[in-house]
């Protein structure tokens, strides 16, 4: 196609451009630019035909499968697929991570939940355990391979007599970090509380003493070193939602 081609293309193609990328917003919170990058597609150009063909061609039936259905399995990995090392990411530099005592550490649960009792590390390890080795994908432009392991996180707000009609769960974490997610999010089997990575307690970069494993979220959903849980209809938002960005991200 030569340039003029591609210019009375891309004016015919405005407008359902518009509307694929407005979809996509809403549902998702990703731009077609975010989606671009996650899917590994280098549209980073602009270039408006380029970005209409893949959004028609591409948006309906690959991506949209995998990105938007709440009950669908994130893909898991072999070991030998772990990235290593893995990589550090946190709203500070790393020698900034809050370094956190694991036997004073008690996990603080609240809000529309019967048992209130804080949760320590050594009874959060006896309650049975899963494992998982998915993709970390992280807006900011890269994804790895990582294996955590830990308590599924829909028998830990079953334990606690967590109301699952609520609609959100919150996290507050040691450093000022914050993050909710939804209660269908909450509940996916492959949510976990995570206090072991690679088969080894949480080295502190990554979150020690637990971290919420999300592989349905983008990292951002993905809180560390958390301190305190609770369960609520009140929306609450979270470090990055709050400076836009979207909620829901789902990866
Ligand atoms: N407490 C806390 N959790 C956090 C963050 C943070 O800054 N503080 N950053 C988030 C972001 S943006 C990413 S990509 C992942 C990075 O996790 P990693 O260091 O294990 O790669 O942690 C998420 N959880
Ligand atoms: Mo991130």
């Amino acid at each position: 196609m030569n340039r003029i081609d591609r210019k009375v293309l891309a004016d015919q193609l405005a407008p359902e451009l518009k509307r694929v990328e407005r979809r996509l917003l809403l549902r998702s919170g990703l731009s077609l630019g975010a989606l671009t990058m996650l899917t590994g597609c280098n549209l980073s150009d602009g270039d408006a035909v380029d970005r209409a063909l893949f959004a028609m061609s591409r948006f309906n039936d690959r991506v949209q499968g995998w990105l938007f259905d709440a009950n669908r399995l994130a893909p898991t990995f072999a070991a030998s697929e772990i990235t290593d090392p893995f990589p550090f990411n946190a709203y500070y530099p790393e020698d900034n991570t809050p370094e956190v005592d694991g036997d004073t550490w008690k996990l603080e649960v609240s809000g529309l939940v019967q048992d209130k009792t804080p949760w320590t590390l050594s009874k959060l390890r006896a309650m049975p355990q899963a494992s998982q080795i998915t993709r970390h994908i992280c807006i900011e432009g890269w994804s790895a391979i990582g294996e955590w392991s830990g308590v599924p996180f829909r028998s830990f707000l079953e334990r606690i007599g967590a109301d699952t009609r609520a609609q959100y769960v919150g996290f507050k974490c040691a450093d000022r970090y914050y993050s909710s997610i939804d209660m269908a999010t909450a509940l996916h089997p492959q949510t976990i509380l995570a206090t072991d990575f690679r088969g080894a307690p949480l080295p502190d970069k990554y979150g020690f003493p637990v971290k919420l494993r999300v592989p349905t979220k983008l990292g951002f959903k993905n809180p560390k070193h958390i301190t305190a849980i609770y369960v609520t209809n009140d929306y609450l938002g979270g470090w990055w939602e709050d400076q836009g960005y979207n909620w829901f991200s789902g990866s």
